[in-house]
């Protein structure tokens, strides 16, 4: 059952349990294997029900592409290694990388409880979530955590203009009493290749400061900025920290830099494949203490910040989540029809 809200005319509301079908009907439809349909299925649903446009029900067409140009592996059986060390090392067999996080976080729980840090490293999977998923799923635990993934070569180095980084997200979520954590999660590049998808679907430009043109000349036109290079966020520094995404969650965990994956991609257009690294730290470990002065500590600066009229990050995502579950998961009218036909 749909119903329009009537802040937004061109926006459907359904309820996340109808929405959750459609989008594993899709997902069989493809012929994803069982565990992928469900693994996949939860992560997109749960961004299109915190209101993340460039990460939600949208990424059904982008599995859609990967699945039809051959590249994935359907039925994938990610292997994860267990050494009794720090390390969890997940190889996900070219198939998405959802199952395999899912798959690798029991042991990076117990390997961060046992050592009070401990290390995810998911090798050749196909990666076109946002990160907070899996980090919110370390936060349960009482864990902080840190994510890196690269994704395909769009982004110039600052004082370049030629792609070479992916748009490269950095995540990190620090455990919270109370039903949410603190968690923020951002791509390295002034905006996100979803966001500049969306705006080229769209046929709106996009603000000026996210890309040059293939002349190198600053532009606001999504289709020529994929012709040319998209930007960092914040000049030389998102530089740099686009760059340790490279070297940390490709070149260190011996997976493929944003580069590599572009080129393996060869033309197809599709998701990208590469590697990720999360973190994850027991705070008990680190305060050698209780952690509750600790808890206290983090709490008085968060609310230090909130109290200066400041929002957190994910307090949009939150309360959208609120209202999706009280209301039911909006989703743009016109995605939900090409979505439909994914199904029909
Ligand atoms: P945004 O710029 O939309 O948001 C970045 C973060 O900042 C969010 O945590 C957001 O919280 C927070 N935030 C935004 N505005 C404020 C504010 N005024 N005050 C405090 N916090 C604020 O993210 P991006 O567009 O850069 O990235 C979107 C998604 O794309 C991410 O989830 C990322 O993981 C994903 N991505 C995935 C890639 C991949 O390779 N798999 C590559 C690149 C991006 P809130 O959400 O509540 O607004
Ligand atoms: O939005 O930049 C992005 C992205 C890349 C891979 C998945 N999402």
């Amino acid at each position: 059952m749909t119903s329009t809200p009537p802040d937004s005319p061109a926006m459907v509301l359904i309820p996340e349990t109808e929405l959750g079908d459609i989008v594993q009907r899709a997902l069989a439809r493809m012929g994803l294997a069982g565990a992928h349909v469900q693994a996949i299925a939860k992560v997109i649903v749960s961004g299109q029900r915190d209101a993340c446009q460039s990460h939600g029900v949208y990424r059904l067409i982008s599995c859609f592409d990967a699945v039809r140009a051959g590249k994935v592996k359907l039925d994938a059986e990610p292997t994860v290694s267990i050494t009794g060390g720090p390390i969890v090392q997940v190889d996900a067999q070219f198939g998405f990388s959802p199952l395999a996080f899912e798959r690798g976080l029991p042991a990076l729980v117990e390997a961060t409880r046992r050592h009070g840090l401990g290390a995810l490293v998911i090798r050749r999977c196909f990666h076109f979530s946002a990160l907070w998923p899996e980090i919110e799923a370390i936060t349960a635990h009482g864990l902080a955590a840190l994510a890196l993934t690269p994704s395909h070569a769009w982004v110039a180095p600052a004082g370049g203009n030629q792609p070479l980084f992916g748009t490269n997200p950095i995540a990190f979520g620090w455990p919270r009493p109370g039903p949410y954590p603190y968690v923020f999660d951002f791509a390295t590049s002034a905006i996100a290749r979803g966001d500049l998808e969306l705006h080229r679907r769209a046929g709106k430009s996009l603000p000026e400061g996210c890309g040059v043109d293939a002349a190198g000349q600053p532009s606001t036109d999504p289709v020529e900025i994929a012709r040319g290079a998209m930007l960092a966020f914040g000049g030389h520094k998102g530089s740099a920290l686009a760059t340790m995404v490279e070297l940390m969650a490709g070149a260190l965990i011996g997976d493929w830099t944003s580069q590599e994956s572009l080129a393996f991609d060869d033309g197809a257009g599709v998701t990208p494949c590469h590697g990720e690294l999360v973190l994850a730290f027991d705070p008990a470990a680190f305060s050698g203490g209780d952690g509750e002065a600790q808890t206290a500590r983090a709490e008085t600066l968060l609310d230090a910040i909130t109290a200066q009229g400041a929002r957190l990050p994910s307090q949009r995502r939150f309360a959208a989540r609120e209202r999706s579950q009280a209301e039911g998961i909006a989703v743009p009218a016109a995605l939900y029809a090409e979505i439909l036909r994914l199904v029909s």
